[in-house]
Formats: structure tokens, sequence, C-alpha cells
């Protein structure tokens, strides 16, 4: 038809598209040993959780099994991960993190 390649590539009837990074949820295991008040503190200091808020989040890991507690860029993920899996090894819990692109 003519046209078709000039609107191609003139980009009319082109829809731009915003380019948006892939984003990854931190996910926190429960597991039977971990103490809550230490998955409590992780939540404090590594997610900038209120108390209510970390206790909360803790208790619905505990509840179902596990929970998202941030969503962020890779690298950002990957650092938050590697942070709780320090702190834990660092007082012998089992906690276990991880992510997983959203
Ligand atoms: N289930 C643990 C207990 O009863 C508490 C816990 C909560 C452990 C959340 C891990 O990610 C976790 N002590």
């Amino acid at each position: 038809r003519p046209g078709d390649r000039e609107e191609v590539e003139l980009g009319v009837k082109t829809r731009p598209r915003t380019q948006r990074p892939p984003m990854y949820k931190v996910l926190l295991l429960n597991d039977d040993f971990t103490p809550m008040e230490f998955v409590v503190h992780v939540l404090e200091r590594l997610f900038n959780m209120n108390h209510a808020q970390a206790i909360e989040i803790m208790l619905t890991v505990h509840r179902r099994g596990l929970a998202v507690v941030g969503v962020f860029s890779h690298e950002i993920a990957e650092t938050k991960v590697a942070q709780v899996m320090e702190l834990a090894r660092r007082q012998q819990h089992p906690l276990q993190c991880t992510m997983e692109k959203e």
C-alpha cells in the first residue's frame, strides 16, 4: 500500500514506548529456627520499615511461608539479598532471602 514504508520509517502510527528497567521482588522465606525478633531487626535495618510494619511482614512470612519485602532494581535487589544472607550467616540463623524478576 502506498505510504506504508514511509509511515514506518517516519514513526507515524508507531507508538513511542518508554523503556523501563526490569524490577525485582526481594522475597523472605520462612524457616522453623530463625528467631522472630531477628527477622524484625533485619526488616527494620535493611528495608526501612518501622517496628509495626516489620512485625506485620515477619508474621506474614511466618504464616504464609514467604513474603515480598521490597521491589528494587537488579543491583539494589542483589545487594539487599546479600546483606540479609550475611547478617543471618553471622548469627548462624538459616534465614533465606531470594530475588525474582517481577
Ligand atoms: N518461623 C520462625 C519462628 O517461628 C520465624 C520466622 C519468620 C523465620 C520469618 C523466618 O523469614 C522468617 N521462629
